[in-house]
């Protein structure tokens, strides 16, 4: 922080009046970063390239960009390039200086050229390109324009020389090369899978679009550099279907609606499957807003008016006798809904709720003329949806009945704590920590081990139940799930209610999965997470819930030991403890299991503090979750083989 103040008075002598301004403007994105990105974090560091990336996105809304290159250098700098108008480079009046260089070094810059330009694109935080030049230590951006190539290169933000003319070219387009600044953020490494699902992600939403990306890294054994190419002709209508790929459907093509009202561009795709799930995502201007918001509120009326008066019309309603709701209506409904709003005003704990009111009744009424057509159109799908909704209401009724039933027992028996939790002493939530273990025999393990003034130990008993195949009244019957909704302190609400799920009577903030490092113990912990995605995802999204990394190896000569968390490790601590080069005189015993440690080795390497690494659990994508999630606990064989084979190298699966 220092060193920051001291170049800023070192170097402002050199810059004009404006330029000051300019300059406080970038160091406060230093200073502040994560109140323009978000966070400092992985999430912020993939942040910058979404930035950039979204500028391109906006230039092929206004209709002169159609390809987007992405390039992960070896050394994690990044070149977002597009073939678009390029940023003017025209000097301004105002400001005396190149277009490109005001857009490069003022905050929020960006958007006051081309008022009339269709610009609703832009980062959660929409901060403009300026941040990412400020966040890197080395930013260079070349435009192609008016038959010349113009560069202009900055150092954490700040110009190293003018714009200047260093060819000739027939073509148009940007191109940005940023090294982010490794001094600010908590990491520097790109994930590829991350950056994929994102741009994937953004193919669906804005059809028409070409989306690559190559991570120049690595190669494969045939010296290839991974890549992939994004297109979608069919926009959400394929987004539908990539998201219900592991699923049966229940008609044949998802229903897709696209349209604008009241000035709002409205575009939704929606697919029934056999699941008990509701998987609809929302998006604003390419922001997926997981807190929903008037786009979702209008969605949901109107899917439910247009359908029950559908089902009231063609008769199908007269021998049901029970009351069918909302909820009825999107049993097995998987469905994408995306606006485009000029002012968006976002709202919640995580700025993901749309408070637009209008955007309501524009989405509504988009969705209830179209669906209506649909179904008119369509009498046998209509049927088959009319029916679906039916057996939902159904087994919903037992579901209430069973829920019910076991609310009016918890109040019978008092709010007690389950009797295999062992509680911790503290009482301030901030401090606390409880760990669901796999077993009641490791369960054992880590009361003797742990920490009994801030760690809370409940053992479960073998496999939780799968919730992405039970149906939801199975969820509130099920015993190692009602101990851990008691122990946490939350309230059983429904899947529905997870997403706004109120935190504030939450018993512990670090809520951590301790299972084997076996095929078993991540089979577990993958219910588990199934669990808390979709009965208790705000825990997630609020970033309480964490996983336990065991040991896998013990490495050991004489009284000299280490443990180790991988094969690389392994090899190391085998090398230095065989100081004579003798590899046989050093013993190495593999941990298949909790249960092999014993209570202090448990402690000193997965549960104390000083010396643990916990894993915090995080959402990248929360369709792509979804659809992961799916397809790991479903009945499909091949993707879920597939899938696990892929990404044995990052889990400690045990293969
Ligand atoms: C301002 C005005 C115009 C284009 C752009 C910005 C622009 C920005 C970025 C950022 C990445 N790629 C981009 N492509 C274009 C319109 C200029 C005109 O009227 O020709």
């Amino acid at each position: 922080m220092d060193e920051l103040v001291k170049e800023k008075t070192a170097k402002s002598n050199d810059y004009g009046a404006d330029s000051i301004q300019v300059l406080e403007g970038l160091e406060a994105v230093r200073k502040r970063p994560a109140m323009y990105i978000g966070d400092i974090s992985a999430k912020g560091l993939h942040h910058l390239v979404y930035e950039v990336v979204d500028n391109s996105i906006d230039e092929a809304l206004a209709g002169y960009c159609r390809n987007i290159d992405v390039f992960i250098h070896p050394d994690n700098s990044i070149t977002v390039k597009d073939d678009g108008r390029g940023i003017p480079t025209d000097i301004m009046t105002k400001e005396k200086k190149s277009a490109l260089e005001v857009v490069m070094t003022v905050l929020h810059a960006g958007g006051k050229f081309d008022k009339d330009s269709y610009k609703v694109s832009g980062g959660l935080h929409g901060v403009g390109i300026s941040v990412v030049n400020a966040l890197s230590t080395h930013l260079k951006v070349t435009i192609y324009r008016e038959g010349k190539i113009f560069t202009q290169e900055y150092e954490r933000g700040k110009p190293l020389f003018d714009v200047k003319v260093i060819g000739e070219t027939d073509r148009t387009g940007t191109e940005v090369t940023f090294h982010p600044d490794t001094t600010i953020f908590t990491t520097g490494v790109y994930h590829y899978d991350t950056l994929v699902s994102r741009l994937r992600e953004l193919s669906f939403l804005n059809k028409g679009i070409h989306l690559n990306i190559t991570d120049e890294r690595e190669t494969d054994a045939e010296g290839k550099q991974q890549s992939d190419q994004f297109f979608s002709q069919g926009g959400l209508k394929e987004f539908v279907q990539f998201l219900d790929a592991t699923r049966q459907h229940l008609i044949a093509e998802p229903i897709y609606i696209e349209g604008e009202r009241g000035g709002v561009p409205v575009e939704v795709a929606m697919q029934y499957n056999d699941s008990f799930n509701e998987n609809v995502h929302s998006y604003v201007n390419n922001i997926n807003t997981h807190e929903g918001g008037t786009h979702l509120a209008g969605f949901r009326r109107a899917l439910t008016r247009t359908l029950k008066s559908y089902a009231d019309k063609s008769g199908m309603l007269q021998k049901v006798k029970i009351e069918i709701a909302g909820d009825d209506f999107r049993e097995g409904l998987t469905a994408v809904i995306s606006v485009k709003v000029q002012e968006p005003q976002f709202e919640g704990q995580t700025k993901t709720k749309l408070g637009n009111s209008d955007v309501m009744g524009a989405v509504d009424q988009a969705v209830s003329d179209m669906l209506s057509y649909y179904l008119e159109e369509h009498p046998k799908e209509a049927k088959m949806i009319v029916d679906k909704v039916i057996l939902a209401a159904t087994a919903r009724h037992a579901a209430r009945k069973a829920r019910e039933l076991v609310q009016r027992k918890n109040v019978l028996i008092g709010t007690g704590l389950p009797g295999k939790l062992a509680d911790c002493s503290e009482a301030d939530p901030s401090l606390c920590e409880i760990y669901l273990v796999e077993g009641d025999s490791a369960g054992g393990t880590a009361k003797q081990g742990r920490n009994r003034a801030f760690q809370a130990i409940l053992p479960l008993r073998g496999k939780i139940l799968n919730v992405e195949k039970a149906m939801e009244y199975r969820i509130y019957d099920n015993e190692e799930i009602k101990n851990i909704f008691t122990a946490l302190g939350v309230s059983m609400g429904t899947a529905e209610d997870s997403k706004a799920l109120n935190s504030t009577k939450l018993r512990y903030h670090k809520i951590v999965i301790m299972t084997d490092a076996d095929v078993d113990g991540s089979h577990i912990t993958t219910l588990i997470l199934t669990f808390f995605f979709r009965y208790l995802r705000a825990l997630i999204e609020q970033g309480f819930v964490y996983i336990a990394t065991p040991p896998l190896y013990l490495v050991k000569k004489g009284k000299e030991q280490k443990y180790c968390w991988n094969d690389e490790e392994r090899q190391a601590a085998i090398k230095e403890l065989a100081k004579d080069g003798k590899e046989e005189s050093v013993n190495t015993q593999r941990y298949k299991g909790l249960g092999e440690m014993n209570a202090e080795q448990l402690w000193e390497t997965t549960m104390n503090p000083e010396s643990r690494t916990l894993r915090q659990v995080t959402i990248d994508s929360e369709p792509e979750a979804g659809r992961i999630f799916s397809m790991l606990m479903g009945d499909d064989v091949p993707p879920r083989r597939e899938f696990i084979e892929k990404n044995a190298k990052y889990a400690n699966i045990d293969v």
